[in-house]
């Protein structure tokens, strides 16, 4: 882990999300998670809309029901959901309290959250909270993997290959490729379409860095055009044949790595703040942007 230690909270918070999946985990069974068969929105906003999309589709693909995600401002309400969950590291967004204000006493709502104290936590019908896995850095890390391994082992999931595989990654180091080129585009499938936009996001408050996201499928539809030398196309979760070879063909590197999917994730955790220590900027405060955004 020497190459994560230094003065970032993001360092510290990253480098724990091993332990923080396996905390998160351990705290099932617990009340307030939606029955199967029923039809549920998941909101969030940011990071935690990209959580709520990998946890939709997994939900949905294994046959627990129809499953939702909605970036909390769009959320179409007037349908016929069973329940809302909220995701919100602080519990101050605006737009996922609104939400859970415009659907009270009409849809059921569970906040999975990181502030115990905050005023999501005390507005929905039940909270699942995670302290633990709350954050000082604006960027967040640990609180929204956190947050999706309790999701995902809550849907069946035994998180203990994708804990070791993110020790492994921990004690690996960011390959100097990474830290210095010049524009990534993640991809996806199913879950981990909602990982790709995590990675995108990150890499961008972090390190002012270019990325892009995009669904695999959907990669060679017009993406594919930015590829080129210096650039790096990275294929977060099983692979897509023949997209290597494609991506190869244009001169860019191609990126895919055998493990669990949240592991790559704490991969790209650690080339942001990499990216972000060789341009000499703040990975814990990226400029614009706050902890969370309270709408006046
Ligand atoms: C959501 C969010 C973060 C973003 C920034 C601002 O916060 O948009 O995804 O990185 O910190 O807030 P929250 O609702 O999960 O607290």
């Amino acid at each position: 882990m020497a190459t994560f230690t230094g003065p970032e909270e993001m360092a510290r918070e990253l480098s724990s999300q091993p332990e923080t999946w396996r905390q998160a985990a351990d705290m099932l069974p617990t009340d307030g998670l939606p029955d199967d068969g029923a039809k549920v929105a998941v909101v969030g906003c940011g990071t935690s809309w990209f959580m709520a999309q990998s946890y939709a589709a997994l939900r949905e693909s294994r046959g627990h029901g129809v499953t939702d995600a909605f970036v909390a401002s769009e959320a179409p309400t007037d349908r016929d959901y069973d329940m809302v969950i909220g995701i919100s590291r602080s519990g101050t967004t605006t737009e996922v309290i609104d939400l859970f204000d415009h659907v009270r006493g009409r849809i059921p709502t569970l906040g999975v959250i990181g502030d115990p104290q905050s005023p999501l936590a005390s507005d929905s019908d039940s909270a699942i909270v995670l302290p633990f896995a709350d954050e000082k850095s604006v960027v967040q890390t640990r609180f929204a993997t956190g947050a999706l391994a309790l999701l995902r082992a809550s849907l069946g999931d035994d998180l203990t290959g994708a804990i070791a595989d993110a020790r492994t990654v921990l004690e690996g180091g960011v390959a100097p490729e990474l830290v210095d080129a010049e524009q990534f585009t993640f991809l996806g499938r199913g879950w981990t379409i909602g990982l790709a936009s995590e990675a995108a996001l990150k890499m961008r408050e972090s390190s002012q860095s270019w990325t892009e996201a995009y669904p695999a499928m959907d990669y060679r539809h017009g993406p594919i055009s930015i590829a080129e030398p210096g650039r790096v196309t990275w294929m977060i979760g099983d692979d897509v044949p023949g997209l290597s070879g494609d991506v190869e063909r244009t001169g860019a590197a191609y990126v895919h790595e055998s493990i669990d999917p949240m592991a790559t994730l704490v991969h790209v955790h650690m080339v942001a703040l990499a990216r972000a220590r060789a341009r000499g900027l703040n990975a814990d405060a990226p400029r614009n942007l706050t902890r969370s955004v309270i709408l006046k």
